[in-house]
């Protein structure tokens, strides 16, 4: 068998079966190879980062790598934001960079590049065979590798002669260690912190933000009388009525401050040490509050929910968690804004929907407005780079089929990675996309006042607005594929989410905002 066919057999059997791929010449039988290993789907994307987020998408969903097939380093570089989002999610992810064959490098041909080192910097592993025969036990470790707790990027490098020369073999996958479990004098520390009678916080992230996670930090937290919160960006949040309800810790380090101001003890479950996001002049970068001690409860790869779960045995036994309400906004009346829009999709979000949240300013009453909906998930952007959401949300489709999806956008961002729409048109993927068209890159024009640069004269403002030319979203949908409408008042918005919700298939909503700020 030649080495692309082992490869992909290998793979099927280790449960990678989802391929997102944008490939060239060096690929080439790596791609032939598909049909002859129908159990896996290959799925075209147009753009690598399109094709690396997906791969994130379905990876924050199942728990399971897909694979990302990339041309040499350029399709690599192209692709590496969204891995950089997908290394900060610990999203278990297998890369397939195809390479020039192992007797061509050195004649440095035009495609010629450092895979390595573009790999190294965000792989949890990275290995290249060089020969047919090593490359099946290179892809059971790679898919072993990603899925190690707490999950990461596996980057396979495969040089085009390993591909297609004969003498491979398909190998069986190999054993993946469980999480690590948390000693009890961890668990007992943290007990001792929550029963000091001094505030504490327990700051969940990671599987903290899973059901499980929740129930039990519910109930420590209850009868503790201390406070919950998630870290700001988590991979995914499980939440809606029946779920404990838990805020996230602010992206704005002064409110973020606030929430955590009276704060003396902080038990970290899945979480690190909360730091602004940016350094800001005379501003701390900790925002760990002075004479606050910070207790690690479990760390990403470890435990977490088993670890929540023996401290609420120790210090809640017999109890059970309070679980958020059913509630929902009335639908709202008059002009369609960031908040009005929050109310009408907090009105209408299915149960079981999992929502790509990408809508940066215009998505700071979204929290709120669907704290109360039912039962969803909640899939944020964990590394800042955008251009994240719209990918997401393919690789979450196709890992949830019969569940609906919501890509909430914001305008700039979704300009990075469109073509991404032409995926969910090509996989006809049940996902709603709502574009919040504020015409401007509104973070940047408030960054702009709080880094302290100056106020922003014709010049700078003109970096940081989208209006000229203006784009039209609906015209940009409907040439990929996505029906697509536009809405400019709160009734409007809604009438035309019920209706992209209720029709199977991709839609495109463009929601004319005004920006924040
Ligand atoms: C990959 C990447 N490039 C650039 C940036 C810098 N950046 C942060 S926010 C932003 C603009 C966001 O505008 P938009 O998505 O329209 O959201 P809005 O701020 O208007 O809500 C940019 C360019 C980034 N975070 N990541």
């Amino acid at each position: 068998m030649i080495g692309a066919q082992a490869l992909i057999r290998t793979l099927t059997g280790c449960g990678v079966d989802v391929c997102f791929s944008n490939p060239g010449t060096s690929e080439m039988h790596f791609v032939a190879a598909l049909d002859a290993v129908p159990e896996m789907r290959g799925v075209l994307c147009l753009f690598e980062g399109a094709a690396t987020g997906a791969a994130d998408g379905y990876g924050r969903m199942t728990g399971r790598p897909a694979a990302a097939l990339l041309h040499l380093g350029p399709g690599l570089a192209n692709g590496l934001a969204n891995l950089h989002n997908a290394r900060q999610a610990h999203t278990p992810l297998l890369v397939v960079v195809g390479d020039h064959a192992t007797y061509h490098k050195r004649f440095d041909a035009p495609l010629e590049s450092d895979i390595d080192a573009l790999a190294g910097w965000m792989s949890a592993w990275a290995g290249r065979p060089v020969r047919s025969a090593d490359v099946a036990t290179a892809a059971a470790t790679a898919v072993a590798a990603a899925m190690t707790p707490p999950g990461g990027v596996a980057t396979l490098i495969l040089p085009a002669d390993v591909s297609w020369s004969e003498g491979a073999q398909p190998v069986p996958a190999l054993p993946v260690p469980a999480p690590a479990p948390v000693p009890d004098e961890v668990v007992g520390a943290a007990a001792v912190a929550l029963r000091s009678g001094e505030p504490c916080v327990l700051l969940l992230g990671g599987e903290g933000m899973h059901r499980a996670g929740l129930e039990a930090a519910s109930r420590v937290a209850q009868a503790a009388g201390a406070r919950m919160l998630g870290e700001t960006f988590p991979s995914r949040h499980e939440r809606g009525a029946g779920l404990p309800a838990i805020d996230r810790l602010a992206y704005l380090a002064e409110f973020a401050a606030a929430q955590l101001g009276d704060v003396r003890h902080l038990i970290l479950a899945g979480a690190r040490a909360p730091v602004s996001f940016f350094a800001y002049p005379g501003k701390p970068s900790s925002l760990v509050p002075g004479g606050c001690q910070v207790h690690q409860l479990a760390e990403a790869g470890d435990d977490v929910c088993g670890a929540l779960t023996a401290l609420a045995d120790l210090v809640a036994p017999g109890t059970k968690p309070v679980s958020q309400e059913p509630e929902r906004p009335e639908l709202p009346d008059g002009e369609l804004t960031a908040g009005s829009a929050a109310a009408v999709i907090g009105a209408l979000l299915p149960e079981g929907a999992i929502v790509s949240d990408e809508a940066n300013t215009s998505g700071i009453w979204l929290p709120g407005a669907t704290a109360g909906a039912p039962p969803h998930d909640w899939l944020t952007l964990t590394g800042g780079a955008i251009g994240q959401g719209l990918p997401l949300a393919t690789g979450a489709a196709i890992a949830c089929p019969g569940r609906s999806v919501l890509a909430l956008e914001a305008d700039g961002s979704a300009m990075y990675t469109i073509s991404a729409l032409w995926t969910h048109a090509r996989e006809a993927l049940d996902i709603t996309t709502v574009i919040f068209s504020n015409h401007a890159y509104a973070i940047l024009g408030m960054e702009l006042g709080r880094v302290g640069a100056a106020a922003g004269g014709e010049a700078a403002r003109n970096l940081l607005e989208l209006s000229r030319p203006g784009l039209d979203f609906t015209a940009l949908a409907q040439g990929m594929g996505v029906p697509a409408s536009r809405a400019s008042t709160a009734p409007e918005f809604a009438a035309e989410l019920r209706r992209a919700l209720a029709e199977p298939g991709p839609h495109l909503i463009e929601a004319v905002v005004p920006p924040l700020g």
